[in-house]
């Protein structure tokens, strides 16, 4: 039989009076709490007499509280972050159990890009196409994965919003358990009339980008956006299935102390490229040399990067005369999300530095030179590598 529980204060009241690992709950009728359970829950979780409660701020409230600045605001923009951040848990959750799930490995086909396509690849597409159309708010879709606009299925309302994205991005890491992740930006429509979006809706510069992000598939799980009022990233909690609030307003500093870029590439780099390189990692009388750090998947490196600082490249090479990085999915997204941080994000054509942002696209799948990062490491980096 349960044992009776004590009546409720009048008023409720409920406060924590930690003793010996054992937390009392004054109020509370419940057994008594462990305190290391508490550490851990302090943070977005307070017990009341009316039983365990949340607290802390979650992406979604998140991204209310910003719309609300914004009195001509809709909740169009809150609801389809809603379909992303749960389409970015059905993925994380796969990804999670990867190696059980028959998910690995090849699915036999090669993408647009030409590279093998990776099941799992086609697996965190699809979920991102299906929860994002059902929820109303985009006219068209672009992906890494697939070659031509993804329309919005006549069975759904065409909402005001376009959203393009690189499912997994880093697939290359999928197979050994290394970080990966989810990169996206959204786009207001420009075409008009109540069809589906068209490719002109797609192909619009990155100073057009409403808000963008990524998800990080890593030793914890992270969602990273901007809607153009600083940088946030929110921690998930798994046992809770939210992301809360971790880092507010995410600042890069000026200058780090690390540099990331493939240098297998070298042999195949242009003499400004080589240079720049074979600098940032020499020490001088004036400056320390700077660490290497590639794990492989952008989205890591970049994580890392806005966190710590440095500087994070993909030139363009011998092989690759444009750079590999795709434009529209990949640098963009970051250049926005980099430049709201406080860094940099060029792709050296220019002595200015060629703002990505300010490129405009003329092909879907178009890629880019990128270098990305600090204020003053990307400076440096231009030093080299532009043009005379
Ligand atoms: P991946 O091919 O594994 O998907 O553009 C995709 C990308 O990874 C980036 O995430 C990553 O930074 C880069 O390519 C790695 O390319 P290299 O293997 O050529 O270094």
């Amino acid at each position: 039989m349960e044992p009776e529980r004590p009546p409720l204060p009048p008023g409720g009241g409920g406060f924590l009076v930690p003793s010996r690992g054992i937390v009392r709950v004054r109020g509370w009728p419940g057994p008594p709490i462990r305190a290391s359970c508490l550490v851990m829950a302090e943070q977005h979780l307070s017990v009341g007499p009316g039983g365990p409660s949340y607290h802390g701020t979650t992406l979604e409230q998140h991204i209310q509280l910003s719309q609300r600045q914004h009195p001509e605001a809709t909740g169009d923009l809150t609801g389809l972050f809603a379909q992303i951040s749960l389409a970015a848990k059905i993925i994380s959750s796969q990804v999670s159990k990867a190696g059980l799930a028959n998910v690995l490995g090849l699915t036999g086909e090669t993408n647009v890009q030409g590279e093998e396509v990776k099941k799992l690849d086609v697996f965190a597409n699809e979920v991102l196409v299906r929860c994002v159309q059902q929820g109303g708010y985009v006219c068209v879709m672009g992906s890494e994965e697939v070659a031509d606009p993804i329309a919005v299925s006549p069975e759904y309302p065409r909402g005001k919003y376009v959203l393009q994205f690189d499912p997994l991005d880093g697939s290359g890491n999928i197979d050994i358990n290394a970080s990966i992740g989810t990169i996206f930006s959204i786009h207001r429509r420009v075409s008009t009339g109540p069809g589906a979006g068209t490719l002109a809706d797609c192909l619009q510069a990155g100073s057009r980008i409403v808000a963008s992000g990524y998800v990080i598939y890593g030793s914890s799980n992270m969602f990273v956006y901007s809607s153009g009022d600083g940088v946030h990233g929110f921690t998930f909690d798994p046992a809770i299935g939210e992301f809360f609030l971790s880092h507010e307003n995410m600042k890069i500093p000026e200058r780090g102390d690390t540099y990331s870029v493939n240098e297998g590439n070298y042999h195949k780099w242009d003499e400004g490229v080589q240079q720049w390189v074979d600098w940032v990692k020499k020490p001088s009388d004036e400056r320390k040399a700077y660490r290497l750090r590639y794990i492989g998947a952008m989205v890591a490196d970049l994580h890392r990067t806005l966190l710590r600082g440095g500087i994070f490249a993909y030139p363009a090479d011998r092989k690759n005369t444009s750079g590999k990085l795709r434009l529209l999915y990949e640098a963009s997204p970051f250049a926005f999300l980099v430049e709201q941080a406080g860094g940099a994000a060029v792709d050296g054509s220019s002595k200015e530095g060629g703002r990505i942002l300010d490129i405009q696209p003329t092909e879907l799948h178009q890629r880019t030179p990128l270098y990305i990062g600090s204020k003053a490491d990307v400076a440096d980096a231009v030093r080299f590598v532009a043009p005379e």
